[in-house]
C-alpha cells in the first residue's frame, strides 16, 4: 500500500506541487470543519494533514471519520505522539525528528508503538522531520526537548536532510513549527532541495500565497498551512492557486 507516496513521487517527477491543509483537531471547531472541507474541495487542495503537538481533545478518530465521510481528499496523519495514530486515515507521516538529539523522538516512541502502527493498516511513509528555528520557541521546539536547526544554518539543514535520505527516509519535512513567527527561508529550502531526491514538505508560519509560491520555486514539493487558514479560510483558495501555478518550466 504505497498509493499516496507513489502519487507524491510521480508529482515530483512532473514538477507538480501540492498543497496540504493542516487540521489540528484541537484548533478546528467541529462547526467550522464542514466549511473548511468545502473550501478545500473547491480549491483543489491535495491533502489534509491531521495532527498537532498536543492533543487536548480526545476525538481524533471521530474527526478523521467525519473528514473521510465528507471528502475524497486523502487524510495524512501528522502525529505529535503515538497516541495520534488513527486507522481511519489514509497514510501516516512516520516522523523521526532527525534535527534533534532526543532518542525518544528519533526511535524510542516508534519502538513502543510499532505493533500498533503495523496493525493499523495505514500506509506508512518514513519521514525525516527537520525542525528549523522559527524566530521564537514554537510548541514543537519546546515539546520535543531538542534544539531546532538555526534558521541561517543552511549547511546543517542540508546535511541533516542528506543523512535522513541515506538512512532510507522517503520524505523530508522541514518545519518552522506551527505559528512560527519567521517561516523557513527560500535559500534554506533551495539548498536542501538541491541535495535530496525524495519529496520535500515545507511548513510553519506560511501566511500568504506569495511565500507559498516562492517556497515551491525554491524546491518545496508540498506546502503545509495550518494557522493562517484557521484565521482566514479564504487563503485556502489563494494559496492553492499559487502552489498549483508553479509549473515545471518555471522552476
Ligand atoms: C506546522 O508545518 C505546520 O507543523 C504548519 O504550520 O500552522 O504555522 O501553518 P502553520
Amino acid at each position: 500500500k504505497m498509493n499516496i507516496y507513489s502519487g507524491l513521487v510521480e508529482k515530483k517527477l512532473n514538477a507538480q506541487k501540492s498543497f496540504a491543509v493542516l487540521l489540528d483537531p484541537d484548533a478546528v471547531e467541529p462547526s467550522s470543519l464542514q466549511s473548511l472541507i468545502n473550501l478545500s474541495e473547491a480549491a483543489g487542495v491535495d491533502y489534509f494533514f491531521v495532527g498537532g503537538s498536543l492533543m487536548l481533545s480526545a476525538h481524533l478518530d471521530e474527526v478523521i471519520e467525519k473528514i473521510k465521510s465528507r471528502t475524497r481528499i486523502p487524510v495524512v496523519l501528522f502525529p505529535g505522539s503515538p497516541s495520534q495514530v488513527s486507522p481511519f486515515a489514509d497514510a501516516l507521516l512516520y516522523l523521526s525528528l532527525i534535527s534533534g538529539r532526543n532518542p525518544e523522538l528519533l526511535i524510542g516512541q516508534h519502538v513502543v508503538s510499532a505493533p500498533f502502527v503495523k496493525r493499523s493498516g495505514l500506509e506508512v511513509m518514513p519521514t525525516g522531520y527537520i525542525v528549523v528555528d522559527g524566530g521564537a520557541p514554537t510548541t514543537v521546539s519546546y515539546i520535543s526537548n531538542a534544539a531546532p536547526v538555526p534558521s541561517d544554518k543552511n549547511d546543517i539543514a542540508v546535511c541533516t536532510a542528506m543523512a535522513g535520505e541515506m538512512l532510507g527516509m522517503r520524505l523530508i519535512y522541514m518545519d518552522a513549527g506551527s505559528g512560527a513567527r519567521i517561516p523557513i527561508t527560500e535559500s534554506m529550502i533551495r539548498a536542501v532541495a538541491q541535495n535530496i531526491e525524495v519529496p520535500l514538505i515545507v511548513g510553519g508560519g506560511i501566511t500568504d500565497p506569495e511565500k507559498a509560491y516562492l517556497n515551491c520555486k525554491a524546491g518545496a514539493d508540498v506546502i503545509v498551512v495550518g494557522n493562517a487558514i484557521e484565521k482566514a479560510p479564504s487563503l485556502i483558495k489563494e494559496i492553492s492557486d499559487a502552489v498549483h501555478s508553479v509549473k515545471r518550466e518555471a522552476v
